[in-house]
């Protein structure tokens, strides 16, 4: 973020041009051993306004991604670009995984759409809750599932 004093042109009307943001988010994970339920929720901010997102936990690492793990409610952001959902998943005997576990916001609204944000879960404490920072996917690793 950058506050470099804008030249007041009056030539050149400024109309309200959106904010260039890049997307991010983090997704925050709690496990309750008594039910053995795992919610997860998304926090996004960034996304094109009214765009559609799979996501899901995936098996592996953002830099090698596995399989669909678990899938979110798609991520669908409002007029601002932010966006929230939640994955419940149940009959998870284990907790959160110490690793192995990635948490993918894909570009659109299906798996196949591609990559667009990423973050490794790690757990290595074994808590039952953890927050895992979501970044951007370079197109290099684009896999599309
Ligand atoms: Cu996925």
């Amino acid at each position: 973020m950058s506050f470099t004093a804008l030249a007041h042109d009056q030539n050149r009307h400024v109309t309200s041009s959106p904010t260039v943001t890049s997307p991010s988010g983090t997704a925050d994970l709690r496990w309750d051993p008594r039910n053995r339920v795992i919610t997860a929720t998304l926090h996004l901010r960034g996304l094109q306004p009214r765009s559609n997102h799979a996501a899901h936990i995936h098996t592996g690492s953002c830099a090698s991604m596995g399989k669909i793990l678990y899938p979110f409610k798609n991520a669908v952001a409002d007029a601002a670009g932010n966006a929230t959902s939640v994955a419940t998943v149940k009959n998870v005997t284990g907790g959160i995984s110490a690793k192995g576990w990635n948490v993918v916001v894909h570009r659109g609204s299906t798996a196949q759409t591609g990559d667009l944000l990423c973050g490794d879960v790690v757990n290595s404490k074994r808590t039952t809750s953890v927050s895992v920072p979501l970044r951007a996917v370079p197109a290099m690793h684009q896999k599309g599932a």
